[in-house]
């Protein structure tokens, strides 16, 4: 049994198609319902609509990335009890239709940050980006949060002033978007929004923010239970507090904490190579042998770290993380399963013909394709020869 070789696919207005995942050689979709605003009800309709679509195509939806967690969850404030609620029924209307594996992220605010969508490799291709430097041009100059310069290194701070004096108004509100956009599908935060909410943030603390996933854990793990359901969390991307915020999956220790916290079989992890992979603390070979019996979902993808920690996501199997490494320990548990384990390749390089067309970041089909295609290559290698012992 292999694992399941799967594809991100952003729904009916996701310029890939799913006739291109197919030719990519994906069986798997990951989807979700991105226009419905978060924290609504996942309407039991409009899932079985998504899925119709996906299995007419010869495809069957196997993970749905994400629920989002609305932030009122995140920070235990007012209309929390309502939000959850609407979660666990967002999750029994998915479990009616036959979807069990769930991913979510318990970020504050942002999704996953970079600074740069297009950084241009040698071979002309362009990779997403993230470097210390731009961020603190955002948080010191932008944001113009207090105290932040506190939170980054003075050669940073000095790279910072340097780069904000030189860089043009429109560099400035490029860097700014990008930086408050998470989910392309989702839109953009804006920075007085921001602004509030790393206040609030400041007062929950790490601690807080861990608490407040246990609640959130707590409470939807029965109906998990019932309906089969497998809750995955996505790690921190990148794995370390940005912009003051506090950041509770980031390493091992962290993905640790929450499997023991709240004890339960559906309390499980996205195990994403690349968001662990940034962080030059974490090992993720290591880690996915100590947090491998609750993997369910995988993201599988690169990065090279410089030694300031600016990272770019490189190709999928040569980078800082040991691709083949994981995936001998993937194909290892896998073995073990009764249900195959999904993985997708996590994002890809704006390559070839898709450098002339307009594409998500990190979510164009070429890069993706090269990137299924070694990763599925390397799944076979190591599956027949541990076969042959
Ligand atoms: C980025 C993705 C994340 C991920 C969410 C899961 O490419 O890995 O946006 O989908 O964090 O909730």
């Amino acid at each position: 049994m292999s694992l399941i070789q799967s594809w991100r696919w952003y729904g009916p207005n996701d310029p890939v198609t799913l006739q291109d995942i197919k030719q990519a050689g994906a069986t798997g979709v990951v989807s979700a319902l991105h226009h419905l605003p978060h924290g609504a009800v996942w309407p039991l309709e409009e899932i079985q609509e998504r899925k119709r679509i996906i299995e007419e195509a010869g495809l069957q939806w196997v993970v749905v990335e994400s629920v989002p967690v609305h932030e009122a969850i995140k920070t235990r404030s007012a209309d929390c009890e309502m939000y959850l609620e609407n979660y666990r029924q967002s999750l029994r209307n998915l479990a009616a239709a036959g979807i069990s594996t769930v991913c979510y992220n318990f970020m504050p605010v942002l999704d996953w940050t970079r600074t740069n969508l297009a950084y241009e490799l040698r071979n002309g291709a362009k990779a997403l980006y993230f470097d210390w430097a731009d961020l603190a041009v955002f948080d010191l100059f932008i944001l113009k949060r207090s105290g932040a310069e506190q939170d980054y290194a003075e050669e940073v701070v000095q790279q910072a002033k340097e780069r904000f004096s030189s860089f043009s108004q429109q560099q400035l509100d490029e860097l700014s978007e990008i930086i408050r956009m998470g989910v392309p599908m989702e839109g953009f935060i804006t920075l007085e929004h921001l602004t509030d909410s790393i206040e609030i943030y400041k007062n929950i603390g790490h601690a807080g923010l861990r608490e407040n996933l246990a609640y959130f854990l707590e409470s939807i793990m029965d109906v998990c239970e019932e309906t089969g359901i497998k809750m995955t969390i996505h790690p921190d991307d990148p794995p370390y507090p940005i912009l003051g915020l506090p950041r509770i999956a980031s390493n091992k220790e962290d993905l640790l904490y929450i499997m023991e916290r709240v004890d339960r079989a559906p309390n499980g992890i996205c195990f994403c190579t690349g968001s662990l992979g940034a962080g030059s603390h974490n090992n993720p070979v290591e880690i996915l042998k100590a947090v491998g019996h609750r993997v369910y979902f995988a993201h599988l993808r690169n990065v090279k770290k410089d030694h300031l920690g600016n990272f770019y996501e490189s190709d999928h199997l040569t980078g800082d993380v040991d691709m083949y490494g994981v995936m001998k320990e993937l194909v290892a548990l896998n073995e073990e399963r009764e249900q195959p384990i999904p993985f997708r390749p996590d994002h890809g390089h704006q390559m070839l013909d898709d450098l002339h067309k307009v594409t998500n970041p990190g979510y164009s089909a070429i890069g993706r394709l090269r990137g299924l295609a070694e990763l599925r290559g390397l799944e076979m290698g190591i599956a027949k020869s541990m076969k042959g012992k």
